[in-house]
């Protein structure tokens, strides 16, 4: 039996990678020590990962931005608007698909134009990772474009150190792109793009590589005739005696009805992923081909908790009884990309905590105890089995895990606790008379820009060096200037900004019962960005008001109506790592519990208007649509639970932020908020249509201003937005709003687009009001 890895973190302990690109881009770091950063963290991961005593490492799973950009790079299919001619993709070409090119730059560089869009980037299956969407039309061709695989092999091969490397596969590279032509198939250039893999692969048996490893997540969901089609073909063609032998990845999921499809395609072996779908390892025993290595992904690449060594036993011992030894490889369910590298880099989690929880390398030291496990016996590995077995008993009884309260008052919910007394139409009206808005109403989604000086406060108050009470004076002083400024641009429902915050998720998960944070514990979610998801490990509580401080503060400030913004339990369940001893829903039903608190707090404080935000309400859609209705249901009851505690004159708003919910419309009319804002302004209102043919029946702002480019739109543009959002919602139930919040852009962006936008909304005032 041999222990294998799919993938270990690209960031760096100390997010090196993240300084070193970023430092890149700005100027202050050049090329060759860009390269060498990268250079060096790949070395001090293999070297992890030797040293741990695994068997097959990879290599090709670095990246200096995304592995899918990276496999764009590969096969060459670099979209025309780079202007990319050469024999190799360049670092310039790279990070320009990764990050558009701004007209400055082009300017810089003495070159006309109007800046080139990036290619587009959108959630890697159900994680919090984005990946960016290769772009694909009927002319594409494919050429060999990079020799990154092939570098990195050699590179971990001049170190005395054999690596099995990673490829995306050409079947799940065609399905997670996107075709820039209406009907157009990507899956009808796999004849054009198979030739390139095979260059690639028998470019790495020549350099030496005795396996590789080809990831074909797809295979996990629902696939269609033709990508049925495409898999068989493409693996037939890949199946070459001067290729190395492959070993085909799946992750995320069960392969249930393409079990027989994946265990039937020529490769040396088959990875599956017994952590999220372990009811699969009996029908693959049942039906792998006589020439075919299993490997068991059983470390789980997705949560923090301690594997139950006994448990992952007992499926590696089914497979050796069925297989024997030199059929059974193990692994993590899939790459550790998603987890935090090291838990002795937290110097202060909660001790009692600690050993219930494995990060990446831990991960990699269970990988390898199961390995001896099965080659040495038990007593070789018997102090690391009582280990684990002790941490488990002991998370098992530990009171911090169960909150009786909070049981009792799960048990004790009753339906109309998730619904609002009047229907929409009469709530609307109270609120109206309460809140005294004119037609079309402006607002924004929350955060206002987050400020060098605010930065800095933060950090001293970390070091120590800044007491808590003047950092939170400073606090009180910016909030007092965010609403003045809100004040002088004429806008009518305000916001606090947001300075009390750093990453949403974790603001809400420091002050909740049942969470952890870490220090160090950085997840990368794109390119340079990473966060650090909190831990929930225990029934949710909440000890105390977790807003209405700055909230209320900010409603002193001012007589017009201070919205109070939340994030909703749904992103605070789908962004955390969360408990695998109960079932999901349950977990978000204590989340939406204790956020119903708040809720009701702010509301007492006489808070008019609040707002629940759900960004992450779509990205926890299961991958197979059979299980989409059970989640919507959960979901969409969590946010009513949160939201439904409040008297019919206040009024609920919620956020989202991806443009993408045409095929969860439904739910989004089932949370039943009063107002919902939503991205619009980068599709010019395409989504709207969606909106109109769904009728949605409560208010609605688009967003007229798209936030995600430095531009300041114009007060014309922005009419114009609103001229289309008023062809298909009446103005009575339509918000003017920016389409996100601004927490990322300046004041001095902001400032004059916030103008516009008021006044953009003013002149369809009047307009409305002359008609009616
Ligand atoms: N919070 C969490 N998850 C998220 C988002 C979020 N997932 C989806 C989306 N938003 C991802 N977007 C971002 C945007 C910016 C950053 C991270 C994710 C970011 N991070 C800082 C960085 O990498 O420098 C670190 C954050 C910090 O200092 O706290 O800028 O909003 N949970
Ligand atoms: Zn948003």
């Amino acid at each position: 039996v041999q222990a294998t890895n799919l993938g270990f973190p690209r960031i760096g302990l100390q997010r090196e990678l993240k300084w070193a690109v970023e430092g890149y881009w700005a100027g202050r770091v050049s090329e060759e020590a860009l390269a060498d950063t990268a250079r060096q963290l790949r070395t001090r991961h293999w070297r992890w990962q030797q040293a741990a005593g695994l068997d097959q490492i990879p290599s090709n799973d670095f990246s200096l931005y995304d592995h899918v950009l990276d496999t764009i790079a590969l096969v060459g299919a670099v979209p025309e608007r780079f202007g990319w001619q050469g024999e190799v993709v360049d670092l310039a070409t790279y990070f320009a698909m990764a990050r558009g090119v701004q007209e400055k730059e082009l300017e810089a560089r003495g070159l006309e134009g109007t800046g080139v869009l990036p290619l587009e980037m959108t959630k890697w299956f159900d994680t919090n990772y984005h990946y960016l969407v290769p772009e694909f039309y009927p002319e594409q061709t494919f050429r060999l474009a990079s020799t990154k695989p092939i570098d990195e092999y050699l590179e971990a091969k001049s170190l005395g150190i054999e690596t099995r490397p990673v490829l995306l596969g050409p079947v799940s590279f065609l399905l997670l792109g996107r075709a820039t032509v209406p009907g157009f198939n990507p899956l009808t250039l796999l004849d054009r793009l198979l030739p390139v893999y095979a260059e690639v692969l028998r470019r790495l048996k020549a350099a030496g590589a005795r396996y590789v490893q080809i990831d074909e997540p797809c295979l996990v969901s629902d696939l269609t005739p033709e990508a049925r089609q495409a898999y068989q073909q493409a693996y037939a063609a890949l199946n070459h005696s001067d290729h190395p032998a492959l070993v085909l990845t799946t992750y995320f999921g069960g392969l249930e009805d393409n079990l027989s499809l994946a265990l039937s395609l020529p490769v040396a072996a088959v990875h599956l992923d017994l952590v999220r779908a372990p009811e699969q390892l009996e029908p693959a025993l049942a039906h792998l081909p006589a020439d075919r290595m299993l490997s068991l992904g059983l470390v789980d690449g997705r949560n923090v908790w301690r594997t139950d060594l006994d448990a992952a036993a007992a499926l590696l011992k089914r497979a050796l009884e069925a297989l024997g030894p030199d059929r059974v490889w193990i692994g993590p369910s899939c790459s550790l990309l998603h987890v935090p590298i090291d838990l002795d880099a937290e110097p202060d989690l909660d001790p009692e905590i600690r050993p219930w929880l494995a990060f990446a390398r831990q991960k990699l030291e269970e990988l390898v105890t199961l390995k001896r496990l099965a080659n040495e016996g038990e007593a070789a590995v018997r102090d690391q089995l009582e280990a684990a077995r002790r941490a488990r008993a002991e998370r098992l009884a530990s009171p911090r895990r169960t909150n009786p309260a909070v049981r009792q008052r799960l048990a004790h919910l009753s339906p109309d606790m998730a619904r609002r007394k009047r229907p929409f139409a009469e709530r609307y009206e109270r609120q109206r008379a309460r809140l005294q808005l004119p037609l079309l109403p402006t607002t924004t989604i929350g955060s206002f820009p987050q400020t060098e000086e605010l930065r800095k406060k933060r950090a001293a108050l970390r070091r120590g060096d800044l007491a808590r009470e003047a950092y939170e004076q400073f606090l009180e002083r910016t909030i007092a200037d965010t609403i003045a400024r809100q004040e002088a641009l004429g806008l009518d429902v305000l916001v606090h900004g947001e300075p009390e915050r750093t990453d949403m998720v974790e603001y809400f998960a420091e002050q909740l019962q049942g969470f952890l944070v870490t220090r160090n514990g950085w997840v990368q979610s794109y390119g340079t960005r990473c966060v650090r998801p909190p831990i929930l490990y225990g029934d949710v509580s909440r000890p105390g008001p977790m807003t209405v401080r700055w909230i209320t503060y900010a409603q002193q400030c001012t007589e017009r109506p201070v919205k109070g913004i939340l994030t909703g339990p749904v992103t605070l369940l789908q962004w955390s790592f969360v408990r695998d001893d109960q079932p999901r829903a349950d977990t978000c039903r204590q989340i939406a519990l204790a956020l119903r608190d708040e809720v009701a707090d702010l509301e007492a404080a006489g808070i008019a208007v609040i707002q629940i935000d759900e960004p992450a309400l779509r990205e926890g859609l299961p991958l197979r649509r059979r299980d989409w209705p059970a989640y919507l249901e959960w979901a969409v009851e969590c946010f009513r639970l949160t939201a439904s505690v409040v008297r019919d004159d206040t009024q609920i708003h919620t956020h989202m932020c991806y443009a993408d919910f045409e095929d969860i419309l439904e739910a989004i009319v089932a949370l039943d908020a009063d107002v919902i804002s939503i991205e619009a302004a980068r599709s010019g209102m395409a989504l709207l249509e969606a909106f109109q043919r769904f009728q949605y029946p409560n208010a609605i702002g688009p967003g007229v201003y798209d936030i995600h480019s430095p531009r300041v739109p114009s007060v014309e543009e922005m009419e114009t937005l609103l001229e289309r959002a008023l062809a298909v919602i009446p103005p009575e139930r339509l918000w003017v709003n920016p389409d996100c919040g601004l927490k990322t852009r300046r004041w001095t962006e902001v400032e004059p687009a916030l103008r516009h936008m008021v006044e953009a909304a003013r002149r369809w005032r009047a307009r409305v009001a002359a008609t009616v």
